[in-house]
């Protein structure tokens, strides 16, 4: 990995240009002839002789155009932070096309799957290092839907805002990931009577170049890792991970912030304490341990590790701003909740004067988000709101307003969609 790092650092630096195709698409781009720019921007370009060598046309960026990814917003591409727009998360298993992509740092360039190992250390009886043949001989392979979400997932609508990545609705997925349990492989290592927490690391790159410099490390309370759905995961959606989603080898921790699901996983310890690597200490992924007005200033030793994750619901059909032919629709999406179930979804569209209950899949394992529909009938032409509301086991609904927070976490307030009904 030391050697990628380095090339990496005499690799070109982005400039503000908003080309965000994949290295390999921007190489082949850049070197490609007028004609075969036309092809991929499909128009003419008129003045292609005066774009300089190297340049990729920046169309791409609008597209969101990384390799094997499909409709997705870029927020940002160094790091590469990348949302799906709510309508394309219409699945109820998310293809890895549609997964959202949220990197500290920047991404091993080229991963040797067969040669990657996974190193268990720490307070153990047993440390242990293995490849991810090991782990398919070692542990049962379980296939199981998982949903990450981004701890800052709706730090957009945050008012005072919130610096960070202005994330919308779409940092949030379920795909159906293979691998083995965490769990067992911890137990395999003998924890110590006296762990409580552990360490995940990654190899990818600090965005300084700083090869000595650890982008993210965070940790989970080691109840949470000996869960039955906390998975070392190799595949995605039946397929090896996507580069941009932590290939070949991550961790996938449903229910707590999507920060612990560490992607291009290389180590992980067990530890006599709270975990204090990089993203573990100060504010990051903490919150008030009270409600706070919005705006107001908070003392740091006053916050508090985000853990599980509240209850929170999207609306996939219809898309926000569409133009409905017909008075019927079907409306639908997903409701998740950490560590719980969603008891039941409502819907309104009326701005929340009344509210009808949705059909309500069960999750298809724990972990995984659930679906649900509801037959919504608009009584005049006109503009409406569908805004969808889930409630989760313990009897928690979400909220109207955001509980607002310094950082913009956990932003579970309802989600809108506005239509027009001709
Ligand atoms: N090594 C590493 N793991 C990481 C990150 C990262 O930057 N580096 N980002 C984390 C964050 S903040 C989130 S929300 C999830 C996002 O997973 P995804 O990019 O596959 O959607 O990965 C987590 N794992
Ligand atoms: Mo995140």
């Amino acid at each position: 990995m030391r050697d990628d790092v380095e090339a990496r650092e005499e690799a070109p630096i982005h400039d503000a240009t908003p080309d965000v195709a994949s290295p390999e698409r921007r190489r082949l781009l850049a070197g490609a002839g007028i004609a075969a720019m036309s092809a991929a921007v499909g128009a003419t370009i008129p003045f292609a002789t005066n774009l300089p060598e190297g340049f990729v046309p920046a169309a791409f960026a609008a597209e969101g155009d990384v390799e094997g990814k499909d409709g997705l917003t870029v927020l940002n591409d160094r790091p590469m932070n990348a949302e799906t727009p709510a309508h394309l998360l219409d699945d109820a298993i998310t293809p890895t096309s549609r997964h959202f992509i949220r990197n500290n740092g920047l991404p091993p360039d080229s991963v040797d799957a067969a040669a990657w190992t996974v190193e268990i250390g720490g307070h153990v009886s047993t440390p242990a290092t293995y490849t991810i043949d090991d782990l398919k001989k070692n542990f049962e392979v379980v296939t199981m839907a998982l949903v990450i979400e981004c701890g800052g997932n709706g730090r957009a609508f945050f008012d005072p805002p919130a610096s960070g990545n202005q994330w919308t609705v779409g940092a949030v997925a379920c795909s159906e990931w293979t691998g083995v349990r965490l769990k067992d492989v911890l137990e395999k290592a003998g924890p110590a009577s006296d762990v409580v927490y552990t360490a995940h690391y990654g190899a990818d790159g600090h965005l300084s170049g700083d090869a000595s410099k650890v982008v993210i490390s965070r940790g989970v309370p080691i109840a949470k890792a000996l869960t039955d759905d906390a998975l070392i995961a190799f595949e995605m959606n039946g397929a090896p991970l996507h580069p941009m989603n932590g290939a070949p080898l991550r961790l996938v921790i449903p229910g707590y912030p999507g920060s612990c699901s560490q992607k291009w996983l290389t180590r992980i310890d067990l530890r006599e304490v709270v975990h204090d690597g990089p993203k573990m200490t100060g504010d990051a992924y903490r919150v008030p341990n009270r409600p706070v007005a919005p705006g107001e200033e908070v003392a740091k030793e006053d916050f508090v590790i985000i853990e599980r994750m509240p209850v929170k619901s999207l609306v996939t059909n219809p898309a926000n701003g569409a133009e409905l032919a017909e008075r019927t629709v079907e409306a639908r999406g997903h409701a998740w909740v950490g560590d719980r179930t969603v008891a039941k979804v409502e819907v309104s569209i009326d701005f929340g004067a009344t509210w009808m209950d949705a059909a309500l899949d069960d999750p298809v394992n724990s972990g995984a988000w659930q679906n649900w529909r509801a037959e919504v009938v608009f009584p005049q032409a006109g503009y409406y709101e569908i805004w969808a509301r889930a409630t989760d086991s313990e009897g928690v609904s979400q909220p109207h307003a955001i509980a607002w927070n310094p950082k913009g976490y956990v932003n579970n307030s309802m989600h809108r969609v506005g239509v027009r009904v001709a």
